[in-house]
């Protein structure tokens, strides 16, 4: 019997993976190119617009003036709202966005369940499979125990999606802000077509993180391998060893361990060692004060990799670096 992807008239054309590229433009330009399915700015310094592919990231870049993050598809785009959510869709691929102030739900755990809720509502009117996540939290280090913000996001979350990703995680970044809107931003992107989920041999899936890490273990998967396999979410990723966090106050070390991961992930995915001129990654700094040296290493390591220095606090308060990015073919 002929498979049929053997066959190249039964094929299903799987939709080429979103170009997404950092460049100096203003919003309205980017908003009018062709198969622009998405475009972010970094900071309270970014423009705003009503388009609702355009999303105002809370976090600030170390780059003055910061570039905008653009994703472009192949076909035409169209958008709209649904409720509380904001949406486009084009080349098979759909972006959706909740952003939600933390003092009109009563504080984290109740923000995030009902931006989870919401997301989990308007993709119930869409048959389309969550790859990607991104999650920017207010405070995420403040309180102690599981008391802490990041812990109630994830408590909030889990309650928001009940079992929305029992057939597999999406790949995600959680990162904090200090944004005084308190503002939790959720966005993520889909397709018609499953990916395929990879773990880090070298780390516990987070989802089997022990108890110490709080009541609910986090819900993401390490990275997503994209339906075309033409590339690779890589998902925040930390100086994480096991379910340890490697090298506490040793920003250097931290560096060095978050790159073995990233390429322990790369080989896992049977994607290409090494990232190119083509693989937008973001580095999340904790300190400012750290910010030139993490710059400086990752010219060092990952020449000619555009790489945008952002000011974000992990999740974990003694991690004080983090990267995600993608990988194309
Ligand atoms: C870690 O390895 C770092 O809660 O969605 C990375 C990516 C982390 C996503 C999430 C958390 C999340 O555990 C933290």
């Amino acid at each position: 019997m002929v498979q049929a992807s053997e066959n190249p008239q039964v094929r299903p054309v799987l939709p080429r993976t979103p170009h997404v590229t950092y460049r100096m433009a203003d919003p309205k330009t980017a908003l009018a190119e062709p198969g622009t399915l998405a475009v972010f700015g970094f900071g309270a310094g970014a423009p705003d617009s009503d388009d609702p592919r355009w999303l105002r990231v809370a976090l600030e870049c170390f780059d003055a003036p910061a570039p905008l993050e653009l994703w472009q598809v192949d076909g035409d785009v169209s958008c709209g709202r649904h409720d509380a959510v904001r949406w486009s869709t084009g080349g098979g691929w759909l972006f959706a966005a909740i952003e939600l102030n933390e003092r009109d739900f009563g504080g984290t755990e109740a923000t995030a369940r009902h931006a989870y809720a919401e997301l989990r509502r308007f993709m119930g009117t869409r048959e389309q499979s969550v790859l990607r996540i991104w999650n920017y939290i207010s405070d995420i280090n403040r309180g102690d125990g599981d008391a802490e913000c990041y812990k109630q996001f994830c408590d909030g979350r889990a309650a928001g999606l009940g079992d929305f990703f029992a057939e597999g995680f999406p790949a995600a970044t959680a990162i904090g802000h200090h944004n005084g809107e308190h503002l939790l931003q959720v966005y993520l992107l889909a397709n018609g077509d499953p990916g395929t989920a990879i773990e880090n041999p070298r780390q516990v899936s987070a989802w089997r993180y022990p108890r110490q890490y709080g009541r609910t273990s986090p819900g993401f998967a390490r990275a997503m391998l994209m339906p075309a396999r033409d590339a690779l979410a890589i998902s925040g990723t930390a100086a994480v060893v096991g379910h340890a966090s490697a090298h506490e106050g040793d920003l250097e070390a931290q560096l060095n361990e978050t790159l073995t991961n990233l390429e322990a992930l790369l080989a896992t995915a049977d994607m290409p060692a090494g990232f190119d001129t083509h693989s937008p990654l973001k580095a999340y700094v904790r300190r400012p004060v750290d910010a030139p040296r993490v710059r400086e290493i990752l010219q060092q390591r990952l020449p000619g990799v555009p790489v945008l220095l952002i000011h974000g606090d992990v999740c974990r308060s003694e991690l004080l670096v983090e990267i995600d990015g993608w990988r194309f073919a």
